[in-house]
């Protein structure tokens, strides 16, 4: 059975492109209900550890630069279905490939800097909201 709850982040630079309002409105005009929220910086050491199934791959490196470039915005959303419902609710990974309407598609200006985090798997909303989160960490 799939799980009620997932993890996003708005990424640095849709946060320092003035975006974070509108993704988080668009999220919650998704169904998605917003459990818990917070603006925040990742330091490198939790980039990488955030990030650490990539470690291998030529663009981690640049991942983690911007990742850290500046603030995200960090949220637990609760909808039926929520790791799948939101995936399919943000776009493919590369903004370019993205459906149209989705946040990806509209705020995403690279595959880098895809504009949203979505976990992708019930494990690894567990795994990640619990980073972020510690009132979460045995949802
Ligand atoms: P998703 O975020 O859609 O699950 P993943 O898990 O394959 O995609 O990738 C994690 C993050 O790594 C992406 N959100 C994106 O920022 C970055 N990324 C993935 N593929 C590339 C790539 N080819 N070049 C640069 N960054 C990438």
């Amino acid at each position: 059975m799939n799980g009620n709850l997932t993890f996003t982040m708005v990424k640095p630079a849709a946060v320092a492109d003035g975006h974070a309002a509108a993704i988080l409105a668009k999220i919650t005009e998704g169904g998605f209900n917003i459990k818990a929220l917070k603006m925040t910086r990742l330091s490198k050491e939790q980039a990488e550890r955030f990030y650490a199934i990539h470690s291998d791959r030529p663009f981690f490196n640049s991942l983690v630069a911007s990742m850290t470039a500046g603030p995200i915005v960090a949220a637990l959303l609760e909808k039926e279905n929520a790791v799948e419902a939101f995936r399919n609710y943000i776009g493919a990974t590369n903004p370019a490939d993205a459906a149209e309407g989705t946040i990806r598609k509209l705020y995403g200006k690279s595959i880098e800097a895809n504009a949203v985090h979505g976990s992708d798997s019930d494990e690894n909303a567990r795994i990640e909201s619990a980073y972020f989160f510690s009132e979460f960490e045995r949802f």
